[in-house]
């Protein structure tokens, strides 16, 4: 099968098992386990914060940071197709207890100007603003990347009215490999930041979540609440830090393969692709044609030996990762075209 359904598909590489297989483990939840440390000096560096707590997801992540810079009754501005708001069931509403005001960003970026339309002047009637919520890449937009000079600009908005910035980051090292922006000018305009190690950089679990020392201190009391308190984590860790000292810059060929994928298929009857938005691994697409379903393209693929995913009942999603070949592209291309034939 050729999986496109998601980068989260991906397995962990020999090296990585060899270092999970290997680890110095001590218990987490004390402090005492090398290798988690290690991992939580390295991803705080590496995105220029000075501390970071390692969690079991992304979803914690977000979470885990919500409940860090927030009361409850307290809202955050935060996009409608953003993960947090989206795909995480519920769990700012049900667990961290916030009001989300939903944001248009549908293009796949939240603008300075958007933040601006939903601030609140001073009101007794109002909830407390607290919080703004960024995605980059964006994932529901189709992997498109957030310049640093958009973030600055929400980040200074939101600095004038006493907001924090979180950035649901989970693809952030595939926004700074596409542009070759180092990945700290996008992050030094957040105040906390959650990236995946499971997706493209192919570790079998976790993410990091960074921010000040005093930020992830309330943050490590948060993933306790959440029950994320994790013992000999180190295992999981050894192969975190694989993933961030070997598997960036790979994923230049995700990127690559995207491009291929979507420029095979974007001249097609029957579907709509905008070029301009696939900026990294991510490819959507509408379809447009007789009303075939996505659900029934998707179960086409399927016999045909390919895997992707839906973001509604008319749009595809098909995401590349290190296991897929030029070849696979091919072989896509070929039979979407059949099917749309
Ligand atoms: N996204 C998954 C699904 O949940 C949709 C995927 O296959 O893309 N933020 C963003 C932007 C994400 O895309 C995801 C995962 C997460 C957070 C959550 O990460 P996990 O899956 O580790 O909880």
């Amino acid at each position: 099968m050729i999986d496109l359904r998601s980068d989260t598909v991906t397995q962990p590489t020999e090296e990585m098992r060899q270092a999970m297989a290997e680890a110095a483990v001590g218990d987490d939840v004390y402090g005492e386990d090398p290798s988690v440390n290690r991992l939580e000096e390295l991803g705080a560096r590496m995105v220029g914060k000075d501390a970071a707590v390692f969690v079991a997801s992304g979803t914690m992540g977000n979470l885990v940071a919500l409940l860090a810079h927030t009361q409850p009754g307290e809202e955050i501005i935060v996009g409608a197709e953003a993960h947090i708001y989206y795909y995480e069931a519920g769990g700012l509403a049900r667990v961290a207890g916030v009001l989300p005001r939903q944001a248009d960003d549908r293009s796949g970026v939240l603008e300075a100007s958007e933040v601006k339309r939903l601030l609140r002047p001073e009101n007794i009637h109002f909830p407390r603003t607290r919080l703004v919520c960024l995605e980059n890449t964006h994932n529901r937009g189709g992997g498109t990347v957030m310049t640093p000079e958009q973030m600055r600009q929400v980040y200074e908005l939101a600095r004038e009215h006493g907001l924090s910035v979180h950035l649901d980051g989970a693809r952030i090292f595939n926004a700074s490999v596409a542009t070759g922006i180092p990945v700290q000018e996008f992050t030094k305009y957040t105040d906390s930041v959650m990236f995946c190690l499971s997706k493209g950089l192919s570790a079998p679990v976790g993410s990091l979540l960074a921010g000040t020392r005093e930020f992830v201190a309330r943050a490590r009391r948060a993933r306790k609440l959440v029950g994320g308190g994790m013992r000999q984590a180190g295992v999981l860790a050894a192969a975190g830090i694989v993933a961030l000292e070997r598997m960036v810059d790979r994923l230049a060929e995700d990127h690559a393969n995207a491009r291929l994928l979507a420029e095979g298929i974007a001249g097609l009857p029957g579907i709509h692709l905008d070029l301009n938005r696939v900026q990294t691994n991510i490819v959507a697409f509408e379809l447009t044609g007789d009303g075939m379903s996505a659900d029934e393209f998707l179960q086409r693929l399927r016999q045909k030996g390919i895997l992707a995913g839906s973001m509604s009942s008319t749009c595809i999603r098909m995401v590349t990762n290190r296991h897929i070949t030029r070849g696979d592209i091919e072989t896509v291309i070929k039979a979407v075209a059949e099917i749309l034939h």
